[in-house]
């Protein structure tokens, strides 16, 4: 595939852009393949492409029931952070975050990461505890936050009311290297590093069912027909219970609704993140000027991709007394994803009861910035049957009672 450059933008500014070719090939499936993943979002196409860049293992197919980055990936608010407080989480997260600083280079498709800076308010007393907890913690586990004032919040987001009356502004933990990426981009350049490879992405591809035999995974049905497979993936999100099912195994997962709403564009105002988790509501401004808003999940749960009117009116007015301008802004539109929780808030990155079969889930609410982490350490797990990273994440942990508690790192109420 041609590199993209400058050179090459210039070049096809000269001859009408007719000398770009296809991101990706269009392909059909073969009999078989030495792996394949279930899932074309973030995690999903980062496992593929991890399993080839670091391990050589190019004779993957990449099934997608849908479009690629259709589902959450394509669906979310973009934050990227770090600042968990477990050391498991913060590794993986901070993994991930390392990687998008890179991304871009190594793909080489801009992915447009912008540390812009992530804050979360504090603004009770024991959010203020909370936060400066994981300050500390963050600082033993190398990763970069601080406990800020007030009067550096207001700086920092000169738009914010920091003297509301019932939730006044205590101060913010702070990354200043987190921030966002563009979320198409993301799954576009892991696809584009796929398909280079030699990966087969089949979109359109619905797994309907999964084919064992002596424990041990021989294959999957699927609406083009059965494929085989020595190595089975499973990162489906929302839909991780439905394929685990068809495997033969159950999970600790629920999946609901969470969603996201746009405002009108307008002028640049805000060029950092804010996450308001007490009030519930979380903000950035996108380089067209929309204000990117989102809320908590549904309170039951569902498998509908859309949102549910009542939480776009929740989430605007908790923000608004923080936020006073948002009142006067029009919403342009919302939408929503189906996500995965666990009951302690963390993933699961595991093999399985089933020979050969892998799955990665359980991103709930905050997956979009562990995406190259995640992928780097599946990756790993199913070619070499361990990884560090995932190592604390595996599925035994609910019978072993091991939780990793992120309830209040997931900064998304639930
Ligand atoms: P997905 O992108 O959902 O990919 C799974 C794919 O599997 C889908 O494309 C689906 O079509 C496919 N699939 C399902 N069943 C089948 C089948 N039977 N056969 C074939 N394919 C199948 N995270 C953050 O870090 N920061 C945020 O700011 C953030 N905001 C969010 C806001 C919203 C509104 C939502 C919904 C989520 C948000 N998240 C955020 C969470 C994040 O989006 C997800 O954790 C992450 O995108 C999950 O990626 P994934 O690849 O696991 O899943
Ligand atoms: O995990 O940072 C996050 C997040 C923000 C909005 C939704 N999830």
């Amino acid at each position: 595939m041609k590199r993209y450059s400058a050179f090459a933008v210039a070049r096809e500014a000269l001859r009408d852009h007719t000398g770009w070719g296809r991101a990706w090939h269009k392909a059909q499936p073969k009999k078989r393949y030495d792996v394949i993943i279930v899932g074309a979002g973030g995690h999903g196409l980062a496992t593929a492409y991890y399993l080839g860049k670091n391990f050589g293992i190019t004779n993957v197919a990449i099934l997608e029931k849908g479009w690629l980055g259709g589902g959450n990936t394509g669906r979310n608010t973009t934050i990227i952070r770090s600042n968990y407080l477990q050391d498991p989480s913060a590794a993986i997260y901070e993994k991930a975050r390392g990687l998008y600083e890179t991304l871009s280079q190594d793909l080489n498709y801009n992915v447009m990461f912008s540390p812009r800076g992530v804050m979360m308010l504090a603004q009770t007393e024991h959010e203020v505890r909370g936060y400066q907890r994981t300050a500390h913690a963050n600082s033993l586990q190398g990763v970069e936050t601080e406990f800020i004032s007030p009067k550096q919040v207001k700086e920092l987001c000169p738009i914010m009311n920091i003297d509301g009356p019932r939730y006044p502004v205590l101060g913010a933990l702070w990354q200043p290297r987190g921030g966002t990426a563009r979320h198409d981009a993301v799954a576009w350049g892991y696809a584009r590093k796929c398909s280079e490879m030699g990966m087969d992405i089949l979109q359109k591809c619905e797994v309907t069912g999964v084919r064992t035999e002596g424990g041990k995974v021989q294959g999957v049905e699927t609406t083009l027909g059965p494929i085989d497979c020595d190595k089975l993936g499973l990162v489906v999100a929302g839909h991780s219970s439905v394929l685990a099912e068809q495997a033969g195994f159950r999970l600790p997962i629920e999946s609901l609704a969470l969603q996201a709403l746009v405002s009108e564009p307008i002028k640049p105002c805000m060029d950092v993140v804010v996450m308001a988790n007490t009030v519930h509501g979380y903000m950035s401004q996108s380089d067209k000027g929309e204000m990117v808003i989102g809320g908590g999940t549904d309170g039951f749960n569902n498998y509908t991709q859309r949102g549910s009117f009542h939480h776009i009116e929740e989430t605007v007015r908790a923000l608004i007394e923080t936020f006073p301008m948002l009142s006067r802004l029009k919403m342009l539109r919302q939408w929503g994803g189906i996500v995965d929780m666990t009951g302690d808030r963390s993933p699961i990155i595991s093999s399985t009861p089933v020979g050969g079969i892998f799955i990665n889930c359980g991103w709930g609410t905050g997956g979009f910035k562990a995406i190259p982490g995640s992928g780097w350490a599946m990756a790993e797990l199913m070619a070499k049957g361990h990884s560090p990273l995932a190592e604390d994440f595996g599925l035994n942990r609910f019978v072993e009672g091991r939780f990793i508690d992120e309830s209040v790192a997931a900064g998304v109420a639930h």
